[in-house]
Protein backbone atom coordinates (compact mmCIF):
# COMPACT_ATOMS: atom_id res chain seq x y z
CA UNK A 1 0.00 0.00 0.00
CA UNK A 2 2.81 2.25 0.73
CA UNK A 3 4.18 1.63 -2.78
CA UNK A 4 0.78 2.86 -4.00
CA UNK A 5 1.53 5.99 -2.24
CA UNK A 6 4.51 6.45 -3.93
CA UNK A 7 3.12 6.00 -6.84
CA UNK A 8 0.64 8.37 -6.24
CA UNK A 9 3.32 11.47 -4.88
CA UNK A 10 5.35 10.50 -7.99
CA UNK A 11 3.17 11.14 -10.71
CA UNK A 12 2.17 13.46 -9.28
CA UNK A 13 -2.01 12.85 -8.84
CA UNK A 14 -4.24 13.05 -5.97
CA UNK A 15 -5.49 9.56 -6.00
CA UNK A 16 -4.23 6.14 -7.12
CA UNK A 17 -6.79 2.68 -7.13
CA UNK A 18 -5.01 -0.48 -6.74
CA UNK A 19 -5.88 -1.50 -10.20
CA UNK A 20 -3.76 1.02 -11.93
CA UNK A 21 -1.05 -0.89 -10.79
CA UNK A 22 -2.00 -4.18 -11.23
CA UNK A 23 -3.18 -4.92 -8.30
CA UNK A 24 -6.37 -6.69 -7.80
CA UNK A 25 -7.89 -5.37 -4.41
CA UNK A 26 -10.79 -2.95 -3.41
CA UNK A 27 -8.33 -0.76 -2.34
CA UNK A 28 -7.85 3.04 -2.74
CA UNK A 29 -5.11 5.96 -1.73
CA UNK A 30 -6.30 9.31 -1.94
CA UNK A 31 -3.91 13.03 -0.82
CA UNK A 32 -5.95 15.99 -1.50
CA UNK A 33 -3.23 17.94 0.64
CA UNK A 34 -2.26 21.11 -1.53
CA UNK A 35 1.12 21.78 -2.81
CA UNK A 36 4.38 21.02 -0.34
CA UNK A 37 2.11 21.39 2.81
CA UNK A 38 2.33 17.85 4.98
CA UNK A 39 1.74 14.85 3.51
CA UNK A 40 -2.08 13.51 4.38
CA UNK A 41 -2.97 10.38 3.17
CA UNK A 42 -5.85 8.78 3.65
CA UNK A 43 -5.67 4.75 2.52
CA UNK A 44 -9.38 3.38 2.33
CA UNK A 45 -9.42 -0.48 1.98
CA UNK A 46 -13.09 -2.07 0.58
CA UNK A 47 -14.83 1.66 0.06
CA UNK A 48 -18.53 1.95 0.18
CA UNK A 49 -20.68 5.20 -0.42
CA UNK A 50 -23.45 4.97 2.18
CA UNK A 51 -24.82 8.33 1.08
CA UNK A 52 -24.37 10.86 -1.58
CA UNK A 53 -25.74 14.18 -1.62
CA UNK A 54 -28.80 14.98 -4.04
CA UNK A 55 -26.45 18.59 -5.78
CA UNK A 56 -24.07 17.46 -8.09
CA UNK A 57 -20.60 19.34 -8.62
CA UNK A 58 -18.81 19.48 -12.04
CA UNK A 59 -15.07 19.32 -11.76
CA UNK A 60 -11.99 19.32 -14.26
CA UNK A 61 -11.00 15.47 -14.01
CA UNK A 62 -8.09 14.15 -15.41
CA UNK A 63 -6.49 10.52 -15.18
CA UNK A 64 -3.40 9.06 -14.79
CA UNK A 65 -4.72 6.28 -17.37
CA UNK A 66 -4.89 9.33 -19.46
CA UNK A 67 -1.86 11.55 -19.19
CA UNK A 68 -3.12 15.21 -20.56
CA UNK A 69 -7.17 14.49 -21.62
CA UNK A 70 -9.44 16.42 -19.08
CA UNK A 71 -13.24 16.86 -18.91
CA UNK A 72 -15.47 18.39 -17.17
CA UNK A 73 -17.52 15.44 -15.01
CA UNK A 74 -20.69 15.75 -12.55
CA UNK A 75 -20.76 13.85 -9.01
CA UNK A 76 -22.72 14.15 -6.02
CA UNK A 77 -21.26 17.30 -4.02
CA UNK A 78 -20.79 15.29 -0.75
CA UNK A 79 -20.32 11.85 -0.26
CA UNK A 80 -20.19 9.67 3.06
CA UNK A 81 -18.00 6.57 2.08
CA UNK A 82 -17.66 3.58 4.96
CA UNK A 83 -14.10 1.89 4.41
CA UNK A 84 -11.65 -0.57 6.71
CA UNK A 85 -8.93 2.07 7.38
CA UNK A 86 -4.97 1.20 7.63
CA UNK A 87 -4.94 -0.25 11.54
CA UNK A 88 -8.18 -2.19 10.10
CA UNK A 89 -11.34 -0.40 11.78
CA UNK A 90 -14.14 0.39 10.08
CA UNK A 91 -14.49 3.95 9.83
CA UNK A 92 -16.52 6.69 8.04
CA UNK A 93 -15.17 9.58 6.38
CA UNK A 94 -17.74 12.71 4.74
CA UNK A 95 -15.68 14.16 1.69
CA UNK A 96 -16.72 17.52 -0.17
CA UNK A 97 -14.72 19.49 -2.44
CA UNK A 98 -11.39 17.62 -4.57
CA UNK A 99 -11.78 14.75 -1.90
CA UNK A 100 -15.49 13.88 -2.34
CA UNK A 101 -14.39 13.77 -6.31
CA UNK A 102 -11.26 12.13 -5.81
CA UNK A 103 -12.86 9.28 -3.94
CA UNK A 104 -15.34 8.78 -6.39
CA UNK A 105 -12.93 9.00 -9.17
CA UNK A 106 -10.92 6.18 -7.37
CA UNK A 107 -13.61 3.79 -6.23
CA UNK A 108 -15.21 3.82 -10.26
CA UNK A 109 -11.11 2.47 -11.04
CA UNK A 110 -12.45 -0.32 -8.49
CA UNK A 111 -15.16 -1.20 -11.11
CA UNK A 112 -13.04 -0.57 -14.16
CA UNK A 113 -14.81 2.64 -15.12
CA UNK A 114 -13.22 5.99 -15.89
CA UNK A 115 -14.57 9.12 -15.85
CA UNK A 116 -14.54 9.37 -19.81
CA UNK A 117 -17.53 6.92 -18.96
CA UNK A 118 -19.26 9.86 -17.14
CA UNK A 119 -18.82 12.11 -20.38
CA UNK A 120 -21.06 12.26 -23.46
CA UNK A 121 -19.94 10.20 -26.39
CA UNK A 122 -19.24 13.09 -28.41
CA UNK A 123 -16.67 14.31 -25.93
CA UNK A 124 -15.56 11.08 -24.85
CA UNK A 125 -14.69 9.97 -28.99
CA UNK A 126 -13.03 12.97 -28.96
CA UNK A 127 -10.41 11.98 -25.83
CA UNK A 128 -9.83 8.46 -27.11
CA UNK A 129 -8.89 9.32 -30.47
CA UNK A 130 -5.94 11.44 -29.08
CA UNK A 131 -4.87 8.86 -26.82
CA UNK A 132 -4.54 6.49 -30.02
CA UNK A 133 -2.91 9.05 -31.82
CA UNK A 134 -0.39 10.23 -28.86
CA UNK A 135 -0.09 5.83 -28.67
CA UNK A 136 0.76 5.78 -32.68
CA UNK A 137 3.34 9.02 -32.57
CA UNK A 138 4.66 6.98 -30.12
CA UNK A 139 4.42 9.23 -26.98
CA UNK A 140 3.20 6.83 -25.10
CA UNK A 141 3.56 2.72 -24.19
O1 LIG B 1 -4.28 13.08 -10.03
C1 LIG B 1 -5.48 13.05 -10.27
N1 LIG B 1 -6.18 14.20 -10.27
C2 LIG B 1 -7.55 14.26 -10.34
C3 LIG B 1 -8.14 15.48 -10.58
C4 LIG B 1 -9.49 15.59 -10.63
C5 LIG B 1 -10.27 14.50 -10.43
C6 LIG B 1 -9.71 13.27 -10.20
C7 LIG B 1 -8.35 13.15 -10.14
S1 LIG B 1 -7.64 11.62 -9.79
C8 LIG B 1 -6.12 11.77 -10.60
C9 LIG B 1 -5.25 10.59 -10.34
C10 LIG B 1 -5.90 9.36 -10.93
O2 LIG B 1 -6.11 9.18 -12.09
N2 LIG B 1 -6.32 8.46 -10.09
O3 LIG B 1 -7.00 7.39 -10.53
NI1 LIG C 1 -7.82 7.88 -12.44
Amino acid sequence: MDDMLETMYAAPGVGLAAPQVAVHKRVIVVDTAKGDSERSPIRLANPEIVHSSDDVAVYDEGCLSFPDQYAEVERPTKVRVRYISYDNEVQEIEAEGLLSTCIQHEMDHLDGKLFVDHISMLKRNMILRKMTKLKKSGALK
